[in-house]
């Protein structure tokens, strides 16, 4: 859907001088080229091990992509620390990379295309830099404070749909989901049936960046990582969208993030759904 966007973006925090047109140019050249790795391994032989249980995998590319994007993101700004999904790391007041080389990896082991790099670049609080590439689809969406967001090269906007009812939305769930009684199961099924539906792809930073380029009306998630949705914040902010937790308070990246992310319009309708539905009773027992 197209339209003028529901809520503006945040105001542009001290960029002390960075370059964001050039940085954000560069990380998506990293990003692409991270993803080029990843499609040698993708429906390849690349070896496969779990991590833990309930599939969550990890495999050899993971940890080759990330090892090439911390030398290529170094190399741009020396003075930031990295903080990646399989090297680890502490983010500080300055500036930070937060980088997943790939979310989505049960779908890339399995040879299902929805996976993607995704590169943050924020200043302690605030994001300033965003790249979502999902090379097996061809996708790339980028963007940097102050400066819009684009789907290869297109500018994207969030979408402008008002009412809950005529709403697309996605979510995700924790691996423990089986014993878990907070496993977001309730408002799955309520939204789902109350809306044209609820998508569940098992990306976070890409369907993140789906809800910054109109695809999907919103996104919640209980349970996530800095690096899943530290590029996709921005993205959303900067197209129009409203990114808060599930308390509609200011996000931050702690070591496990909720996350509430909207075009702006169906933030509050959405947020209220959503309480109303986990204050049910929950369904966790899987027969
Ligand atoms: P991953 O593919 O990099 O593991 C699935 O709903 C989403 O949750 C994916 O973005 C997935 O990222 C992420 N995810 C998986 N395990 C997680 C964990 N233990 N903590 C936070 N996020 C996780
Ligand atoms: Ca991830």
């Amino acid at each position: 859907m197209t339209g003028s966007a529901p809520t503006d973006p945040p105001t542009d925090p001290p960029t002390d001088g960075l370059d964001l047109v050039a940085l954000r140019r560069d990380v998506v050249t990293a990003a692409r080229e991270a993803g080029e790795l990843l499609l040698e391994g993708f429906r390849g032989a690349g070896r496969v091990r779990a991590k833990g249980a309930g599939g969550d995998l990890v495999t050899e590319y993971d940890e080759r992509a990330e090892a090439m994007l911390r030398d290529r993101l170094g190399a741009l700004l020396p003075g930031a620390t990295f903080v990646g999904e399989e090297g680890g790391g502490q983010a500080g007041e300055g500036l930070c990379w937060y980088v997943d080389p790939i979310d989505g990896t049960g779908n890339f082991a399995h040879g299902h295309p929805w996976f993607c790099v995704s590169i943050g670049l924020w200043r302690g609080d605030a994001p300033l830099v965003g790249v979502v590439h999902a090379p097996a689809m061809g996708l790339t969406v980028d963007g940097h404070r102050g400066g819009g967001v684009r789907r290869e090269g297109a500018p994207a906007r969030v979408s402008t749909t008002a009412k809950l009812e005529d709403a697309l939305l996605a979510t995700g769930f924790p691996h423990d989901r089986a014993t878990r009684p907070d496993n977001n199961y309730r408002a799955y099924v309520a939204l789902d049936a109350s809306t044209h539906g609820v998508r569940r792809c098992a990306s976070a930073a890409l369907e993140l960046a789906v809800v910054a380029d109109g695809g999907y009306d919103g996104f919640w998630d209980l349970s996530l990582a800095p690096w899943d949705v530290a590029a996709a914040v921005l993205l959303v902010e900067e197209a129009g969208g409203r990114v808060t937790d599930l308390a509609g308070e200011p996000l931050r990246l702690r070591p496990r993030v909720e996350i509430l992310a909207t075009n702006g319009l169906l933030h509050d309708p959405l947020r209220h759904a959503l309480a109303h539905a986990r204050a049910l009773p929950p369904i966790h027992e899987v027969p």
